[in-house]
């Protein structure tokens, strides 16, 4: 689903629908695509005059992961943040002068639609059209485990569930991509302060990890540089995942 005001991105939000290619199947998409259009109608950032929604069968075969655990790191500001984000950085084979690239490339963001692909050996970009980036599409989550990973989520003090929710999952797709080292992410809403680091091993998230207000962000994926670049995108964009398991975590 994508919803639009003007020229204004409003809401997006997609999800994947497992079956058994009986009628119920067909029922349970049209009830979801109901929901997305509802979600639609009734988001915060405002009424939309688009809304679109899309339905699509998969044709390639659904990959099947585990939700990465959820580790909260308490940091005091933004500041301590970054410098714990570094170092996670630093140990998932991300060096300084890399990371940097990273963290600019996500502070000069306001309207990029994807993540920003770094190469994580020499900072180069990989992506071949920046201005866009790229998009990690066709990942969903099975019911049970949005509930399991929101209730998780939930013990670790979070109010907005929801939104940690949907941004543990694109982690866990984007993690399992070829050649994935590291994430790095934080909000483009100017009063979500919150942030993350993602690995193979983690999803370590900072309740403070931006700029203070700023209206910048977005996701720098860095890459090993021995990955084709084709197969990468490839698979970020249109390799199905469906992550329907959650593996615990720790605060
Ligand atoms: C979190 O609070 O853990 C999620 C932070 C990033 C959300 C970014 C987004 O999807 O806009
Ligand atoms: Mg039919
Ligand atoms: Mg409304
Ligand atoms: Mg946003």
């Amino acid at each position: 689903m994508r919803a639009s005001a003007g020229d204004e991105h409003v809401s997006g939000a997609e999800t994947i629908v497992v079956g058994d290619g009986s009628g119920d199947t067909e029922d349970e998409v049209a009830s979801v695509a109901e929901s997305m259009v509802e979600r639609a109608l009734n988001h915060p950032r405002g009424d939309p005059d688009d809304v679109t929604v899309t339905v699509e069968r998969l044709s390639r075969p659904l990959r099947r992961v585990e939700a990465l655990p959820v580790v909260t790191v308490d940091v005091d500001d933004a500041d301590e943040g970054r410098r714990v984000a570094q170092e996670l950085l630093a140990r998932a084979g991300v060096e300084d002068d890399i990371q940097t690239c990273g963290f600019d490339v996500i502070e000069g963001d306001t309207a990029r639609r994807g993540a920003a692909l770094i190469d994580a050996t020499d900072g180069s970009r990989l992506d071949p059209k920046p201005a866009r980036g790229v998009r990690a599409t066709h990942i969903g989550t099975s019911d049970a485990c949005r509930d399991a990973l929101e209730a998780l989520i939930t013990e670790h003090g979070v109010t907005a569930a929801e939104t940690v929710q949907e941004a543990v999952v694109l982690a866990t797709a984007i993690a399992h991509a070829p050649g994935t080292r590291a994430e790095l992410c934080w909000s483009d809403d100017p009063d979500y302060d919150a942030g993350y680091v993602a690995t193979p091993a983690a999803y370590y998230r900072f309740p403070a990890l931006k700029p203070e207000s700023a209206t910048e962000g977005g996701r720098a994926i860095f890459v090993a540089s021995d990955e084709p670049v084709d197969e990468v995108i490839d698979c970020l964009e249109a390799q199905p995942v469906l992550v329907d398991g959650v593996s615990g975590g720790r605060k």
